[in-house]
C-alpha cells in the first residue's frame, strides 16, 4: 500500500487546538450595538469552531489509515503480527461516530443559542457543549493511541512491488542467497525493514521478456526450521505466503555453508509444505562443487546448476517460471 499516514494527535493536542481556534474566533469579532445578539453570535460562533474543528480532525484520522479492504494480503498479514485487525477497525469506526456525534451536538448547541433570549443560558448552553465534546475526546484517546501505533507499525512495512513478478530467496545461512541477488539483479539491492529481523530485507530487479522481475532476499526468515520461531516470527514469515510467484531453495552441495545435505533437504521439505508458490532448487557454488558432491544432490532432488563463473540460464528459468505461476493481483 502507498504508505501516506498522517500524523495521529494526542487527546490533548485536539482539545488545545480547537479550544484556541474558538476563542480566537470570537475575539475576533466585530462589535455590535445590540448586547444580546452579540453574546448569541459570540457563543455559536465558538461552538461551531470547536464542533468542526474536533468532527473534522476526528474524521480525518479516521480515513488517514489506508483501507483494510483493499490493502495487499502480503501488507495485511505482516501488519496483523504487530497490530490487532479487529481493534484497529473498532478504532477507526468510534472516531468516525465520534466526529459525527459533535458535529450533531455542535448543530443543537447552535439551535438552542438562538432558541434563548437569556444570556446567561446561552453562555450556559455553550459551555455545556465544550464539556460534552471534552468527554467524548477524553473516551477516543484509547482509539487514537490504537490508530497511531498501527500507522508506525504501518510506515515500517516492506515498500516492495506487490504488482511486480517476484521471486523470493530461501535456504540456509551461506549457501550463497545474496550472492545469487547480486549475480541475478541488475540494479543494486536496496534494503527494506521487515518486522522482526533487524536485517531487513534485500531486494533488486532484472528484465525478462519485457517485465520486472522482483527478486527479495530473506536474511533470518527461510533459513531455518519454523519449530524454532516464536508465532509473532511465524506470522511475519506466513506473510510472504501472499508475496510472489516463486521461490528459489539455495542448495550449498558443498556443505561448507556449515550444514549437511540432509538438513538443507529437510529445510526444504518444510517450505514446500508451508508456501504454495513454485520452489526452484538452486545448486550453488557449482564451481568448487565435486563431481561427488553434485550428484549427491541430485540424488535428493531436481535443480539448477548456479555458481560464481557459471552464468546459467537462472534467469532465463526464474523470468519464465515467474510469468507461468502469476496469478495476477
Ligand atoms: N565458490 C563460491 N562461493 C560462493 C558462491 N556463492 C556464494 N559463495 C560464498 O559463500 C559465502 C556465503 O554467501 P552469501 O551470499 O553471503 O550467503 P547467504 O546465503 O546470503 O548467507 P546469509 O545472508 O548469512 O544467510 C560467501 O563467502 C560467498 O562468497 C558460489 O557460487 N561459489
Ligand atoms: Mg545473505
Amino acid at each position: 500500500m502507498p504508505l501516506n499516514l498522517a500524523n495521529i494527535p494526542t487527546k490533548k493536542d485536539l482539545m488545545d487546538s480547537a479550544v484556541r481556534k474558538a476563542l480566537k474566533v470570537a475575539a475576533g469579532m466585530k462589535k455590535t450595538r445590540n448586547k444580546e445578539r452579540r453574546v448569541k453570535e459570540k457563543e455559536s460562533k465558538k461552538a461551531a469552531m470547536l464542533g468542526k474543528e474536533l468532527s473534522s480532525k476526528l474524521h480525518a484520522v479516521s480515513v488517514s489509515f489506508p483501507n483494510l479492504e483493499d490493502m495487499h494480503k502480503f501488507h495485511l498479514e505482516l501488519l496483523s503480527s504487530s497490530v490487532d485487525i479487529d481493534s484497529l477497525k473498532q478504532a477507526l469506526a468510534h472516531l468516525e461516530k465520534s466526529s459525527k456525534l459533535i458535529k450533531k451536538l455542535m448543530i443543537e448547541t447552535i439551535k438552542n443559542i438562538h432558541r434563548s433570549d437569556d444570556k446567561v443560558k446561552v453562555i450556559r448552553e455553550r459551555k455545556r457543549f465544550f464539556a460534552r465534546a471534552d468527554s467524548i475526546i477524553s473516551k477516543v484517546e484509547k482509539s487514537l493511541n490504537i490508530v497511531r501505533s498501527a500507522v508506525i507499525n504501518g510506515r515500517r512495512l516492506p515498500k516492495l512491488k506487490l504488482e511486480c513478478l517476484t521471486v523470493i530467496l530461501a535456504g540456509f545461512p551461506n549457501t550463497g542467497k545474496t550472492t545469487i541477488l547480486s549475480r541475478l539483479t541488475t540494479s543494486k539491492p536496496e534494503i527494506a525493514s521487515y518486522p522482526f529481523t533487524t536485517k531487513g530485507v534485500k531486494f533488486g530487479y532484472f528484465s525478462y521478456k519485457y517485465h520486472d522481475v522482483q527478486v527479495v532476499d530473506t536474511p533470518g526468515l527461510l533459513d531455518r526450521e519454523m519449530a524454532k520461531r516464536n508465532p509473532v516470527e511465524k506470522r511475519a514469515i506466513a506473510a510472504l505466503k501472499y508475496l510472489g510467484e516463486v521461490i528459489v531453495f539455495v542448495v550449498d552441495p558443498t556443505e561448507r555453508c556449515g550444514y549437511q545435505l540432509k538438513e538443507q533437504m529437510s529445510l526444504l521439505k518444510e517450505i514446500k509444505k508451508i508456501f504454495s508458490q513454485k520452489i526452484i532448487v538452486v545448486f550453488n557454488k557449482a564451481d568448487i562443487a565435486t563431481e561427488e558432491e553434485m550428484k549427491k544432490a541430485r540424488k535428493e532432488t531436481d535443480g539448477i546448476v548456479s555458481g560464481e563463473g557459471v552464468e546459467s540460464e537462472l534467469r532465463e528459468i526464474l523470468g519464465k517460471e515467474a510469468i507461468e505461476n502469476f496469478k495476477g493481483k
